[in-house]
């Protein structure tokens, strides 16, 4: 089997996300370090210009999104491991609720709380990828009390749901749902200088956080094999992408056709374009070409982005 490639970098919450999930699904795979802010030029040939993180890479075929990615892992890795007991759409579900609402809250207090300390183009390029084109500075800090009450009214429901000896579904092994728990308690509390206080108050998340992260205790920089960017790019140009192509459910978009798609959400990001090579209900590829990778098939969750057809 071609060992998937992770781009990310060490520091991501998303792509610490999908480490556990590899972590939980035994999946082996090989890292290749991306910058944390633009540009990222051996990263934007295989992507068609998604610039977010993490991306995971088969071959020629680019999955783009942690929902996307973990699709994936659970096809390649060690079967029922990531949604056991037909959990996968309640774990999707949930996962999706973590990164839509909690995780937009976690972020606001992190860079909130980092306006002074985190280099000035971090801060710039963070903000108007979370926050829309005209956030400020003095907003971001008026508002902090109220989005740590509302991260605290989240957390405090999510707290209720979870029994003492349980996972986050009410099961006694971890889904993907409690992976989702895990990064998000991973990032406040690393990021965060009041993160372990406020999750001192949440035991059964922190539970299930120190559960998840043991997972990775032997996936760190030291363990895991490293190759460069430039290595990625080859392997991709000698491939051709092997997912599949059609469009197997009802659909106003039709094969072949351009289409753009972009996280459906207000953000400076450009869109991608490419044409279109397969769309059900969960994934949106569509192929692409650039000199260096050749042709690449780029995949996008349907959730979540938003397609549009072009000219
Ligand atoms: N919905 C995306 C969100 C990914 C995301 O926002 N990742 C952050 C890093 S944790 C990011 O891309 N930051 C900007 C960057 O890395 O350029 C996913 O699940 O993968």
């Amino acid at each position: 089997m071609t060992i998937p490639i992770l781009h990310h970098f060490w520091a991501s919450p998303f792509a610490y996300k999908t480490r556990m999930a590899m972590a939980l699904a035994d999946l082996p795979w090989v890292s290749v370090e991306i910058p944390r802010i633009p540009p990222k030029p051996l990263l934007m040939p295989l992507t068609a210009g998604y610039r977010r993180t993490p991306v995971l890479q088969l071959g020629a075929d680019i999955y783009c999104d942690t929902q996307n990615i973990a699709l994936l892992i659970d096809e390649l890795g060690t079967a029922d491991r990531l949604f056991p007991n037909q959990s996968k759409e309640r774990a999707l579900i949930f996962s999706e609720w973590v990164d839509q609402t909690l995780f937009p809250l976690a972020v606001r207090i992190v860079i909130t709380t980092a306006l002074d300390e985190a280099p000035k183009a971090f801060i710039q390029d963070r903000g108007d990828l979370y926050f829309g084109p005209n956030w400020s500075e003095d907003a971001l800090r008026a508002e902090l009390p109220g989005v740590i009450a509302q991260l605290n009214a989240s957390l405090m429901r999510l707290e209720a749901t979870i029994r003492a000896d349980e996972y986050a579904l009410g099961g006694p092994v971890p889904t993907y749902a409690d992976i989702a728990i895990a990064y998000l308690c991973w990032f406040l509390r690393g990021r965060w200088s009041q993160g372990a206080e406020c999750l001192a108050s949440y035991p059964q998340l922190s539970r299930i956080e120190a559960a998840m992260t043991s997972l990775t205790e032997a996936m760190g920089p030291d363990e895991v094999t490293t190759i460069d960017g430039t290595a990625a790019l080859d392997q991709a140009k000698r491939s051709e992408p092997t997912s599949p192509v059609g469009i197997p459910v009802d659909s106003p978009f039709e094969l072949g056709q351009r289409v753009s798609v972009r996280p459906f959400v207000d953000s400076s990001e450009s869109p991608v374009t490419g044409h279109l090579r397969y769309l059900d209900h969960s994934r949106i590829s569509i192929d692409s070409e650039h000199p260096q990778v050749g042709w690449v098939a780029v995949h996008f969750p349907i959730s979540g982005y938003q397609i549009n057809a072009l000219p």
